[in-house]
């Protein structure tokens, strides 16, 4: 093997192994190899001062490489030629795009989280607890009398065969273990989902949302938690919006009100969202009864509390004139796609 044919099989090998994804660099490539002051032009030059008698086997050599040389530059040259064409494609503004419809928010999710922001304005911070408790967070915490029909395998979930866990049926567990946790003063609202082992129709599921309220300190107020719910029922339904509060009872408050707002549909004159009466429930709220409130070590001499609690589902209905609460459950995409602007 002569110096001229190892020169040559050098080179072959390097212009196998060249790669590249870059245009210059190709340019590079062939100035170095093809071109007329190139590599390989200049060994054809040479060519004439090698020995008659390995003319044959050089020439053919050196036609080898030059041929190597041209189809690695046209290989690569198509390679790149077609990438950009790609690119090309990607870039050109006029093609139709792969078009991902976005998500929104579930009706549900805004109304929680409007009514998160509004109590968040008078100080309220959110908290939450466990969805499986225990009777006493459920129940005995909250003056529920034993033989209370609430406690009731009828409208309770139970885990198991356990009589003493079961999914909460109001967030209020949240409020007992807060009350055990932290002490006063406590000024938080607890969102989550509750079940009641319930027959399911439009008015009533057996799963839903809620929203409960607490704020607990010294000289806490009847006033104070008007003052609050009315602020919330305004900036909620608008400034038009009127409250009224009715005596009601629930074992864990005393006093204990129903909150109604002024019919937002028809505006007070009465429609069949009101029952033609001008107004319509939203909440239920109360003056925390001290039993409770001993029932967690707070000092029921010291401090008094308002409590209060909505169902998610219930306002949001009236919001948005919602007919059926099992809309919220069942995913239709006709239903939650009303609600992509909103979020
Ligand atoms: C309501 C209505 C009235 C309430 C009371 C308490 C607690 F833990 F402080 F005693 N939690 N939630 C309450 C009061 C809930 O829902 C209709």
């Amino acid at each position: 093997m002569n110096k001229m044919q190892d020169k040559i099989r050098k080179i072959y090998e390097e212009i196998e192994a060249f790669t590249t994804d870059r245009k210059d660099d190709l340019e590079q490539f062939r100035v170095k190899y093809l071109s007329k002051k190139g590599v390989i032009t200049g060994l054809f030059t040479s060519f004439k001062d090698v020995p008659i008698e390995q003319k044959r086997a050089v020439g053919q050599a050196l036609n080898d490489l030059k041929k190597k040389a041209q189809e690695k530059f046209n290989t690569i040259g198509d390679q790149l030629k077609k990438r950009e064409d790609k690119t090309e494609s990607v870039n050109d503004v006029s093609l139709p795009v792969h078009f991902q419809e976005p998500g929104s928010r579930h009706p549900l999710s805004l109304i929680r989280n409007e009514i998160i922001e509004i109590f968040s304005r008078i100080g309220f911070t959110v908290a939450e607890g466990p969805e499986i408790e225990d009777d006493w967070h459920n129940f005995t915490a909250l003056n529920f009398p034993e033989e209370h029909p609430a406690r009731d395998m009828q409208d309770t979930f139970f885990i198991e065969k356990d009589p003493d866990i079961a999914l909460r049926t109001h967030t209020s567990s949240a409020q007992i273990r807060a009350m055990e946790q932290r002490k006063p003063p406590l000024r938080e609202i607890y969102p989550g989902r509750v079940f009641r082992n319930e027959a399911i129709s439009a008015r009533a599921h057996c799963i839903f949302h809620q929203v409960e309220g607490l704020y607990i300190d010294e000289n806490v107020s009847f006033a104070d938690l008007k003052q609050a719910l009315y602020y919330f029922a305004r900036e909620l339904f608008g400034e038009d919006t009127d409250v009224r509060f009715r005596p009601s009872y629930f074992p864990f408050t005393e006093p204990s009100a129903e909150m109604d707002i002024s019919c937002n549909i028809c505006g007070g004159k009465g429609c069949n969202i009101c029952k033609y009466t001008g107004w319509v429930e939203i909440l239920g709220c109360g003056m925390v009864d001290p039993d409770v409130l001993e029932n967690c070590n707070i000092d029921s001499e010291k401090y008094t509390g308002f409590a209060f609690g909505m169902g998610i589902e219930r306002i949001t209905m009236l919001k948005y004139q919602i007919q059926d609460i099992r809309l919220f459950f069942e995913n239709d995409l006709r239903f939650l796609k009303q609600f992509t602007s909103a979020i």
